[in-house]
């Protein structure tokens, strides 16, 4: 996609649903916008199927705020809860197979890199802790290692929420959920030290209690992508239903399992650290 894609001939504007001329006169294609505009603009994912006070659909719409060109943007998704909202946003969406995000993203990123050589795409994944951490763990680590330059987030609840609740890589040790009645007998895997090893430019976790901070922590992440290496964001995205956490309650959690095991982690490499302090961000 492009500004030029969107743009309709003047003289079929009238022609196009409300929605496509409200998103091309007032949505945040080619403008900079802060979070502090939000509300003033046509958004990019404004409907969506997931569930009430869900944090995963919160922080998807505060991630999609923090593109910074969404008109050259394509999000990675695979099976799992976010893609029924990141499906609904107008920006292009590929739906991996649950286990290939991480490769087709590296197709689709290097294909960009050759067709479009003046222009930076960026390219970002955004999927759940099982499509990234348990199937799709080797397709995570080899692009990791291969240094290939796209963003990887993930929406980790700390379960399969999708198909009901069987627990992943990802799930604390000893939790029980609805189909793992046993409990977990292993640590939850530590993506973040892999990530390290891996020489991932710039790594971060964090939970959605600080809007601003999301936003631009995402931001980061996808220009230090567009210019330095690989970026992982690993953002604690509860589940209500799995985790039983009542809508109203939700913040509360997130705000008790930052402060207990999940605190917000900035690391990056030095060359991401010049690239910032170069004033890029
Ligand atoms: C190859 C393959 N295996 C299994 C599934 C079934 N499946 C769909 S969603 C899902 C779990 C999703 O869990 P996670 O990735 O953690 O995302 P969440 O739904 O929790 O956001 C599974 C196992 C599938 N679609 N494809
Ligand atoms: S099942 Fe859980 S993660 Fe999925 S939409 Fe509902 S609350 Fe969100």
């Amino acid at each position: 996609m492009a500004l030029r894609t969107l743009q309709v001939s003047p003289g079929f504007m009238r022609f196009m649903p409300k929605e496509y001329q409200d998103l091309v006169e007032k949505g945040p294609f080619g403008r900079k916008l802060k979070l502090s505009d939000l509300g003033t603009y046509k958004e990019l994912l404004e409907e969506h199927p997931m569930c009430e006070g869900c944090a995963m659909a919160f922080f998807i719409r505060l991630a999609l705020t923090a593109l910074p060109a969404p008109e050259h943007t394509v999000i990675l998704g695979t099976a799992g809860c976010g893609r029924l909202s990141l499906s609904q946003a107008a920006i292009p969406f590929v739906y991996g197979n649950y286990c290939d995000t991480n490769g087709v993203a590296t197709g689709i990123k290097r294909g960009l890199a050759l067709r479009f050589p003046d222009q930076p795409k960026d390219v970002v994944v955004m999927a759940g802790d099982g499509g990234l951490a348990d199937i799709g763990f080797s397709q995570v680590l080899h692009g990791w290692f291969r240094q290939e330059k796209f963003t990887t987030v993930m929406l980790d609840n700390e379960v399969y929420g999708n198909t009901g609740g069987q627990e992943s890589g990802m799930t604390k040790r000893g939790e029980v959920v609805k189909m793992a009645p046993v409990g977990k007998k292993f640590d939850k895997i530590d993506m973040i030290g892999l990530a390290k090893t891996a020489g991932v430019a710039y790594i971060a976790r964090l939970t959605p209690t600080n809007p601003s901070r999301i936003v631009s922590t995402i931001r980061k992440a996808v220009l230090i992508a567009r210019e330095v290496g690989p970026t992982y964001v690993q953002a604690y995205t509860s589940c209500n239903i799995e985790y039983a956490i009542p809508p109203q309650q939700v913040m509360e959690d997130a705000r008790r399992v930052e402060k207990e095991r999940y605190g917000f982690l900035e690391v990056m490499s030095e060359e991401a650290k010049a690239f910032l302090g170069g004033g890029e961000v």
